[in-house]
């Protein structure tokens, strides 16, 4: 799972992904118009992987993982200026979601390059980016198919150029295409193009501390925050980047002094799996235990080839037990003989927190 982190200049994202990753690149208090993007792999924290590495002590414990990458801010006006470079819009049309922060935090040393706060704005600024790109993606398609079709018309060009010009028409009333209405078929169609506007979104409203006590009011006021394929949470950044620099037990003091139950991470990492609708299962062993992420909704054999192609070309079944089943025995032979062991077929749609088995033949 990939996640592009953007934001207009000094919004505070090296420092979020900082405060994400426990890296420490340079933060500075006035935007370089640097290009480099940062990449960080980070573990997702799960409990249950804990529980099952302490019964099976195994010589492995692999956790799922999640990508962030730390991209350039988004000038203002940045398309009529000289639009997304390349490098970026390559980097933003691979990610499974955009994090876009927004500033929120009084700092008097660093200028807000618009020179007053409000978050609402800056979001329609970036999304009007957004949809200017997808835009010029569209119009660049459809000039090519017309020119195609002037000299052979065929029923799939035809298609595409209506659904298209239909798009086009949509992103011109500054509807984002993830609210468009669109059919299983049209979905497809045009899920190559990794539109910006179809991305769900993560809004990460960056507060002061003194914010801390009514974050909840601070995203109340943020636009679009109940629309779907949206999460918005807050958080202090430049705090939570400091806190992740300290030693656990002196972190957690500082948090409870702050009342910050959760780090970024933990929130972010959460509403993540949620907003992507994923979920993870578990393979466990004395050489490894692991927790696997796959979509909600996904079939054994499918969940098996997300471990090797040939479990899934050779799937037969899946032996599976719950994990919460599993804890209250702590062995698989226990669950096995108590019946909480199913074997499951070809059709058994896999659920979050399956410790599963799986059987193939190559
Ligand atoms: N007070 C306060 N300052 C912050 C916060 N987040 C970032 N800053 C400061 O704002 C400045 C910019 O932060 P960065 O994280 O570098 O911002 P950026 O969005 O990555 O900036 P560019 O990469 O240049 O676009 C730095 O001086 C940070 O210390 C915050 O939550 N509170
Ligand atoms: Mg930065």
């Amino acid at each position: 799972m990939k996640i592009g982190i953007v934001g207009l200049p000094q919004s505070g994202k090296t420092t979020l992904y900082n405060a994400l990753t426990g890296q420490q690149v340079s933060t500075t208090a006035y935007s370089g118009g640097k290009e480099d993007a940062h990449h960080a792999v980070i573990k997702v924290p799960d409990e249950r992987l804990e529980q099952l590495n302490n019964v099976f002590a195994p010589q492995k414990k692999v956790p799922a993982t999640i990508e962030y990458i730390d991209l350039a801010g988004i000038h203002p006006d940045q398309q009529k200026k000289q639009g997304f470079s390349d490098h970026f819009l390559g980097q933003l049309r691979l990610v499974d979601a955009i994090l876009i922060v927004l500033r929120s935090f009084e700092n008097p040393n660093v200028a807000h390059p618009l020179g007053s706060l409000d978050p609402n704005r800056d979001l329609d600024i970036i999304l009007s980016e957004f949809i200017i790109s997808d835009m010029s993606i569209i119009e660049n398609r459809l000039d090519r198919l017309e020119r195609q079709m002037r000299v052979k018309k065929n029923d799939p060009d035809i298609k595409e150029h209506t659904l298209l010009q239909g798009l086009l028409k949509e992103l011109e009333e500054e509807i984002l295409l993830r609210n468009a209405t669109l059919t299983v078929d049209e979905e497809h169609l045009i899920r190559g193009y990794q539109f910006l506007t179809q991305k769900p979104l993560i809004l990460v409203l960056n507060i002061d501390e003194n914010q801390l006590t009514d974050d909840t009011t601070v995203s109340k006021n943020l636009k679009g925050s109940q629309e779907k394929n949206t999460a918005v949470l807050t958080i202090a950044a430049q705090i939570e980047m400091e806190i992740q620099q300290l030693e656990g037990e002196e972190a957690e003091l500082f948090r409870k002094d702050l009342g910050i139950k959760d780090s970024a991470m933990e929130k972010l990492v959460r509403i993540s799996y949620d907003l992507l609708g994923l979920i993870s299962f578990f393979t466990v062993g004395e050489d490894e235990v692991r927790a696997w992420t796959v979509p909600d909704n996904t079939k054994a054999p499918l969940a098996a080839g997300t471990i090797h192609s040939d479990f899934e070309k050779g799937f037969i079944r899946a032996e599976v037990v719950h994990y919460d089943d599993f804890i209250e025995r702590k062995s698989l032979a226990k669950c096995k003989s108590d019946g909480v062991m199913r074997l499951e077929g070809r059709d058994y749609t896999v659920k979050d927190g399956d410790i599963i088995t799986f059987r193939f033949a190559v």
